[in-house]
């Protein structure tokens, strides 16, 4: 049985360890004005930044259409007899249940949708582990039942410099009350039932940031070996900081830097900083 991984541009596995590992991506897109940017093909992270500090206007996100996806599953059905597709949360893109209708439609092919509960590269940690257990020959079922394993201890943490992009786009699951308080420090959010809601209200950014190392801290105690990564929302250097200090505190912690691309960035704004893991 030969079966394909697919994933959304919102992972952010660049394209070269994409094209080794043979991994399929459906882009999502950020829209200015009238101009709309498959991100990850018509715009990179750095551009879109860029943009949005010359652009008048604010962007916003879009999914990928169930046409389109239905494209590429039918593409696929040519090489493949299954397909794994891993997505974005579904409580903040529509793109799972896009992917779980166009897997309803087409024909020839064996679809089975993964709802990542989580975005960027915890959902590739996702897609990467799907990949390697596709190319050794392993059966759908046995590749998700290793996801399903794995979001056990997927965790993933993170701080925005401007929660009003958050709220703006409606990504952020808090009463009205507490987002007003949540403006005025720096909360530590993350996902719960697949909704993004602030964990810890944190006065300053180094606290917070203090925080979710010490979270990582208490999961590397146990001694298990941990994949790990640091994303940044157009802040390289604060990543490679933190980085450097996971990797100076913990020896069975392996860890990579990533970023929040164009349409998480959408959200997040620039200067968000995350850090996401799970026990190998
Ligand atoms: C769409 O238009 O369908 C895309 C909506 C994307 C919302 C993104 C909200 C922020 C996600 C943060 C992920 C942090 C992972 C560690």
């Amino acid at each position: 049985m030969k079966t394909a991984v697919l994933t959304d541009s919102t992972a952010y596995i660049p394209e070269d360890v994409r094209k080794k590992w043979g991994i399929h991506m459906v882009p999502l897109s950020v829209i200015f004005g009238e101009e709309s940017y498959q991100e990850e093909i018509d715009i990179t992270a750095e551009e879109f930044y860029s943009k949005v500090k010359q652009s008048n206007e604010l962007p916003k996100t879009s999914q990928p259409s169930i046409g389109m996806i239905t494209d590429l599953f039918e593409e696929l059905s040519k090489d493949y007899d299954a397909v794994i597709s891993i997505h974005l949360s579904s409580g903040i893109s529509g793109t799972y249940q896009a992917a779980v209708s166009a897997g309803n439609m087409v024909e020839g092919i064996e679809v089975y949708p993964f709802d990542s509960e989580i975005s960027c590269m915890a959902q590739g940690f996702y897609v990467l582990e799907a990949a390697q257990m596709a190319r050794e020959g392993r059966r759908p079922e046995a590749i998700l039942s290793r996801l399903n394993e794995m979001k056990e201890t997927m965790r993933g943490y993170f701080i925005v410099d401007d929660l009003t992009h958050l709220h703006r786009g409606g990504r952020l699951s808090a009463g009205q009350a507490l987002v007003g308080s949540l403006l005025q420090v720096k909360p530590v959010l993350h996902f719960v039932d697949t909704k993004i809601v602030p964990f810890e209200k944190i006065r300053t950014k180094k606290k917070a940031l203090k925080r979710i190392l010490e979270l990582l801290a208490e999961e590397a105690q146990k001694g298990k070996q941990i994949e790990a990564c640091v994303i940044h929302a157009n802040v390289p250097e604060e990543g490679e900081k933190l980085k450097k200090k996971i990797e100076e505190a913990h020896d069975h912690v392996h860890v990579t830097l990533s970023y929040f691309g164009p349409v998480i960035g959408t959200h997040l704004g620039e200067g968000a900083l995350g850090i996401c893991w799970y026990i190998k």
